[in-house]
């Protein structure tokens, strides 16, 4: 069993991209590894946020998670900000890293040039982040490419931190790899379907979230752009054909079976179209009921959450007394 974590912010609605190319990759690797999801609340506030809003998304976003099948029971799952040691270990791994590095991050800069206000925590997010993954003895961290320049600044702080202050043979930090998330589908904008479908592309049209009514669903499936060519064909390659690949591999995400042989089957994209939105749908029901349950059970969402953050404390709180006790810092 490796020992995985990754991390999701509360920000923006879950939407078939992350579920499909996410979610479903973690909870089907439940058993098989050790895991840890954390809500990243604390990454969350580096961008200007609303409190209450705040507030409410961490904890849907927590119970949608469960919903969609990440087990408390079978894996530790807890909101960030609960669970103090991400802040302590932060602090102290922004003296390990570098100002140089840092500046080199290309989420800061992409950041950075979005925002008005550049928090200096826009600056240090990787560092939180390093604090994160080592305070669990993370051996796998899956997350898209778009990550990977962070791990690799998690991993060279790892081992500055090991070099300076701990004997060779007794490191303190488990060093972390990336791992490329097992081939999830990669989902694309139902309406602009060379584009990625994300929560920053702002094309609510194109974007189907996990707890969209089922009307909804099937409205932005029979609006999905496709080509003039009206011939059903699974053509990754081909630009031309986009729209029509992207309702395919959703289909086969969904239901299991080969995209290739689902063209097969579809002389028009009206049925195609039909038949993604009620797959989607079938799947989607049961997690929005799930999802309501809970919500609507906010004592048992509160215990739930309560004991993700104690069971996810009891090891970082030994994780960081380690490190502190290697740098003299805590009353140890
Ligand atoms: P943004 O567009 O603002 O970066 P996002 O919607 O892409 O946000 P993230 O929070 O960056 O979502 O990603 C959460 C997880 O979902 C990541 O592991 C990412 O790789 C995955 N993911 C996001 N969008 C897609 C997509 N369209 N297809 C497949 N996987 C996706
Ligand atoms: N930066 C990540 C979210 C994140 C994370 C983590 C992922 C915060 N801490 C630790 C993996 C491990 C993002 O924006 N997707």
């Amino acid at each position: 069993m490796a020992r995985v974590f990754s991390g999701i912010q509360p920000t923006g609605e879950v939407h078939l991209g992350n579920y499909l190319g996410a979610i479903v990759n973690w909870v089907r690797d439940l058993d098989v590894d050790d895991s840890t999801f954390c809500v990243v609340d604390l990454h969350a506030i580096t961008i200007p946020q609303d409190p209450g809003i705040l507030r409410s998304k961490s904890r849907n976003l927590t119970a949608l998670l469960i919903a969609c099948g990440i087990d408390p029971e079978r894996c530790t799952l807890f909101v960030q900000s609960h669970v103090p040691e991400h802040a302590q270990l932060a602090w102290i791994m922004q003296s390990v890293v570098s100002y140089g590095e840092l500046g080199r991050m290309t989420q800061f800069k992409d950041k950075s040039d979005q925002h008005d206000f550049v928090s200096a925590g826009l600056f240090t997010y990787p560092a939180l982040q390093a604090a994160d993954i080592l305070l669990y003895d993370t051996e796998k961290v899956p997350v898209g490419a778009d990550q990977k320049q962070h791990i690799e600044l998690c991993r060279d702080a790892a081992e500055r931190f090991n070099r300076r202050f701990a004997a060779d043979d007794d490191p303190v930090f488990v060093v972390p790899v990336h791992s490329t998330p097992a081939a999830g589908a990669r989902v694309m904008d139902l309406q602009n379907p060379t584009k990625k479908m994300s929560k920053s592309l702002d094309s609510p049209q194109g974007t189907v979230l996990v707890l969209d009514e089922p009307k909804a669903v099937e409205k932005k499936f029979k609006r999905a752009v496709t080509d003039s060519e009206a011939v059903v064909r699974y053509a990754p390659d081909d630009p031309d054909k986009a729209g029509v690949t992207n309702l395919l591999s959703i289909l086969s995400a969904v239901t299991g079976a080969d995209p290739d042989s689902l063209a097969g089957k579809y002389e028009q994209y009206g049925p195609l179209k039909a038949d993604c939105a009620a797959a989607v749908i079938e799947h989607v029901v049961p997690i929005q009921q799930r999802y309501a349950e809970l919500v609507d059970d906010p004592a048992e969402l509160d215990r739930l959450i309560a004991a993700g953050a104690a069971k996810a404390h009891a090891k970082a709180a030994e994780v960081l007394a380690r490190a502190e006790r290697a740098i003299g810092l805590g009353a140890h």
